[in-house]
């Protein structure tokens, strides 16, 4: 791209505090619009321009995208932005998932009683190109295999940094991103939506169902509003969670019960795990579509283990090669920002040239991220893999599985021979971990004998 060229992302105009205040400040209350006012400038930017371009969207119809796996942060803003634009005179709204990956968002889905439609046969041709929760071009990362657009209407996200956007789009040849609000600083893209649908007063035509799916996009993107939640999260989740009715299903949502298999998976996962100092890589076998989401509860389950500072998990889905990545660099007592280094290297060397290898740093010391490597046809063709194959078996799958998973680990202690310096502490760190005297502190020696408990638990 060249810098004096004009952007595809048509930079959005921007009221004074002012304005910004005023417009929010009955929403929000006067601190709260306070505190939030530069996404709040944001959001009545979104809200101005949706306004401007009303004669757009009257009669027409709009395809709202999300993540191929749709997860409750997209979906809840998918139908409030659903919402706006009906109340702008959009005929028809459809919200364009592949699948679902984890049995909270199949409830989400029933509760909410949405429709979703295939993002590649189910669009509106005619329609309105709007995406949420993730950022374009679609066809890449976590919208691999969604046919390309080349003008966007709308779009929201809180994840893409904004000159990365601009350079694929670049790149994908996207014409014109004409609402752009990208790289938003909230900690989901649930809470902007539904201020947005706040400043077109759409909320209170929500069902209870609705609001309880939106609440739970903030809940689940901000882990229970622990993790990166901004004021503006904690505000639009009370706000959406005001009457007893969406508390009710918004509580049976975040109780949901999991199928069987999802042990199954667990069990394979830590049966077969590769420990290597503080890495873990568990390698999962086939799962099914519908339960793909267990990949990243596995990573985020494996970096839970005393001692570990990067974990790993890989499952194939119908769809590809489903690789998840946690890595926390709290035990690496220096240089902590080279976690994203060690990541980025291991990407590179493991899975060259694969697009979709995406992750998300959250310094000084999270690393977040995950794949999809598409199945090639000889493995399509060897392994037959159908809906209902066997899951988490043994077998071709996750001999393959674990052969990567080998690779994995080789990779690092190639980094390692290049690079001690930056692998310090991670291949070794259990051998190093074991030369602290365990009688130094009460607190210590009592970790370290349930440490070793749950270890022989895993390894049974
Ligand atoms: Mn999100």
């Amino acid at each position: 791209m060249s810098p004096r060229s004009s952007p595809i992302l048509v930079p959005p105009r921007y009221a004074t505090p002012f304005v910004v205040r005023r417009k929010f400040q009955g929403i929000l209350g006067k601190r709260r619009a306070e505190e939030n006012l530069e996404v709040l400038t944001q959001a009545h930017a979104a809200y101005v321009g949706l306004k401007e371009n009303a004669s757009l969207i009257r009669g027409r119809g709009a395809n709202v995208f999300t993540q191929w796996v749709g997860d409750p942060d997209a979906l809840g803003s998918a139908l409030l932005l659903r919402a706006v634009l009906k109340s702008l005179g959009a005929k028809e709204v459809r919200i364009l998932t592949g699948s679902l990956g984890h049995p909270q968002n199949y409830k989400l889905v029933e509760l909410a009683n949405l429709t979703l439609h295939n993002p590649n046969a189910g669009r509106l041709r005619t329609g309105l190109h709007c995406m949420v929760d993730t950022s374009p071009p679609l066809g890449m990362t976590n919208t691999t295999g969604v046919d390309p657009v080349s003008e966007y209407f709308f779009v929201a996200d809180h994840h893409a940094d904004p000159a990365d956007v601009e350079e694929n789009c670049g790149l994908k040849k996207v014409k014109r991103v004409l609402l752009p609000f990208v790289g938003l600083e909230v900690g989901s893209t649930s809470a902007f939506m539904t201020v947005v649908a706040a400043a077109f007063e759409v909320l209170e035509q929500l069902t209870a169902a609705e609001k309880a799916a939106a609440a739970l996009g903030i809940y689940t993107d901000t882990s229970a509003l622990l993790h990166g939640a901004t004021p503006l999260d904690f505000k639009m989740f009370e706000v959406l969670t005001r009457t007893e009715e969406t508390q009710v299903i918004l509580d049976e949502l975040r109780d949901y019960r999991v199928p069987p298999e999802w042990h199954l998976y667990r069990a394979a996962a830590f049966r077969n795990q590769e420990v290597t100092g503080a890495v873990r890589v568990a390698p999962v076998g086939f799962v099914r579509e519908e339960h793909r989401d267990v990949i990243a509860e596995v990573a985020n389950e494996l970096l839970r283990v005393e001692g570990t500072s990067i974990g790993i998990a890989i499952g194939v889905t119908t769809r590809g090669i489903e690789v998840s990545i946690r890595a926390d660099s709290r035990l690496l007592e220096q240089d902590q920002q080279r976690i994203v280094r060690v990541i980025d290297y291991l990407l590179e060397t493991a899975f060259p040239g694969v697009s979709g290898f995406k992750h998300d740093r959250q310094p000084p010391h999270r690393v977040e991220g995950g794949a999809c490597v598409p199945l090639t046809p000889d493995q399509r063709a060897e392994w037959r893999l159908e809906a209902r194959s066997r899951v988490a078996g043994n077998g071709p799958v996750l001999a393959h599985c674990k052969e990567l998973a080998r690779m994995l680990v080789a990779a690092l202690h190639d980094l390692e021979a290049l690079e001690p310096v930056e692998m310090d502490g991670l291949l070794s760190a259990v051998g190093a971990r074991e030369k602290i005297p365990v009688d130094e502190t009460p607190g210590r020696r009592k970790r370290s004998t349930a440490s070793r408990g749950r270890k022989r638990a895993n390894q049974s």
